[in-house]
Parts: structure tokens; sequence; C-alpha cells
């Protein structure tokens, strides 16, 4: 099936779903932020990953609009999520390049976070290596202001990409994602413990916190753990669920 013509009519019928991955501290195993990943729920029910759509997406440009939508429902939950259980919890939203590039995306921003009526710090915004390669100082200006307004940024997929140390010193960022193929694999074990392990003393040297996606394994927490990691997300700890669902798993874990 043609997936522009299936996003098209899912965006038109609201059939864009936003599921919340836990994201967990090591130290004590709490629950302290979600991921919010997007899906789009076909006639039969079932739900398509962004892997099959979102390339669609920033081909055809509808990424922008799709990219609104998902900062706004985010918002909405933040907003939604202001009960003692869940008020303390944030939530990191994957941005793609293209909207960053979009002239009006910090005034956009600005203007959501403010009629949401949210704490800006409750929301985080993932932006992969890609964001930074041609980086000349205007889009480091744009980091700036977004994190002046109050809200963290996180490097996503981290090692996967070009990361040029030198940027890495100086943009206002305040996390690294270790991409989940340094840490999930064949094994029990952690797939790259090198890498790893080089990735959370470079963090930590820089001042910046490290999450660690893809932990399936009590091992791999263990590991990670022992290494002094700040936040993970993984199958172990919870997949990516519903709103519902994952103040269950709030709940459960305090
Ligand atoms: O949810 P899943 O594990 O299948 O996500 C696959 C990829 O899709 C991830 O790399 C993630 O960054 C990306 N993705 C998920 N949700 C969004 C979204 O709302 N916007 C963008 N730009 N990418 C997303
Ligand atoms: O934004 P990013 O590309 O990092 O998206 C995270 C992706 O990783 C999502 O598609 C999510 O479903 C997936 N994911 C989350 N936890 C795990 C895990 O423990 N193992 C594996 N294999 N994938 C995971
Ligand atoms: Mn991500
Ligand atoms: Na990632």
């Amino acid at each position: 099936v043609d997936i522009e013509h299936q996003l098209r009519r899912g965006m038109a019928a609201q059939r864009m779903r936003l599921l919340y991955q836990p994201q967990f501290r090591f130290s004590d195993r709490k629950i302290v932020g979600a991921e919010a990943l997007l899906r789009l729920e076909l006639d039969d029910g079932s739900l398509l990953g962004p892997d099959k759509f979102i390339p669609v997406a920033e081909k055809t440009g509808l990424i922008i609009e799709l990219g609104q939508w998902v900062l706004q429902t985010a918002c909405t939950q933040i907003k939604a999520w202001s009960c003692p259980t869940m008020s303390a919890l944030s939530v990191a939203v994957n941005i793609s390049p293209r909207q960053l590039k979009v002239a009006n995306f910090l005034d956009d921003l600005e203007r959501r976070l403010e009629l949401s009526e949210i704490d800006p710090k409750r929301l985080e915004l993932e932006l992969t290596e890609a964001n930074f390669i041609d980086t000349g100082g205007e889009s480091i200006a744009l980091l700036n202001a977004i994190t002046q307004l109050g809200l963290h940024i996180a490097i996503d997929d981290f090692g996967t990409g070009y990361s040029s140390l030198r940027y890495l010193k100086h943009l206002p960022v305040q996390q690294l994602k270790i991409d989940k193929s340094f840490v999930c694999g064949a094994g029990n074990q952690v797939a790259d413990p090198v890498i790893v392990r080089a990735i959370i003393t470079m963090a930590h040297s820089l001042g910046l916190e490290v999450v660690a996606e893809g932990v399936e394994t009590v091992e791999q927490f263990e590991f990670l753990r022992a290494l002094g990691c700040d936040y993970g997300q993984g199958f172990l700890i919870g997949r990516p669920m519903s709103a519902e669902a994952l103040f269950e798993a709030v709940r459960e874990s305090l």
C-alpha cells in the first residue's frame, strides 16, 4: 500500500497515536520520565510504527504538521499529568531536522508551552546528531533559545552519527542517549561495553546526563548501573504504552 496515502488519511481521521515508553533512574529504578513515540492506527486497529512512515513524512513535508501534532499532544498530556503521582514526570519528544528548520519553530513552541500552562522543564526535545552537523552559529543560537525557554535537549541515537566532540562541548544540551545498538544485541550482556563505558565517562566529564536505550536484560541493567549511567529505557522496565498504562506503571514504581 501507499504509505503517503495512509498517512494523509490517518492524520485527517485523527488516527495518530502517541505511546509513552517509561524512562527510569538507575539508582532507585523509579520511573521519572517517558519518551513519546508516534504510531499510526490502521483500519484493522493495528499500529504502524514510525520507521515505516516518518521517512515518508520527512520527504513529503508532512512531518511539519505531524510534528506540531506530536508537540501539542505531549503538552496536553503533560498538563493532564499534574496530579502528585505524575507531576514530576518529564516527557521527551523526537524532533526531525526538518522541523527545526521551519522559521517559526521557536515561536510555535513557546506559544504551545504558554497555552498549555506547563512547566517547560517537563518537556524534553530529542535531536539526532544529524541536526548538529551542518550547524553554523544559527542553529546553536536556536538551541540556546530553546534551552532558555527552560526545555532540556537530549542528543538521540548517540554514537551512530558524526558528532564532533568540539560541538558537544559547546552545545546547550543536557543529555546523551546511548543508541540501543550498543546496549542490546544477541546475548544478555551489553552489546558493546567498551563504547558504552567511553560514552558514560565522556558525558559525565562534560557535565551531561546519560540515558541508555534498549535495556532488555538484568545483566545489562546491572552493568549500566555499576558504570553510573543516570537513566535508562527498554523492554526490561516497559515497552511503549498508552498514557493510562504509563500512569499505572508510575504508580507501581513509587
Ligand atoms: O517507536 P519506535 O521504537 O519504533 O521508533 C522508531 C524511530 O521513530 C525512533 O528512532 C524515533 O526517534 C522515531 N520516532 C518515533 N516517534 C517520533 C516522532 O514523533 N517524531 C519523529 N520525528 N520521530 C519519531
Ligand atoms: O528515538 P529512537 O530511535 O531512539 O526510538 C526508540 C526506539 O527503540 C523505539 O522504536 C522503541 O520501540 C525501541 N526500543 C525501546 N526499548 C527497546 C528495547 O529494549 N529493545 C529494542 N530492541 N528496542 C527498543
Ligand atoms: Mn528517541
Ligand atoms: Na535512539
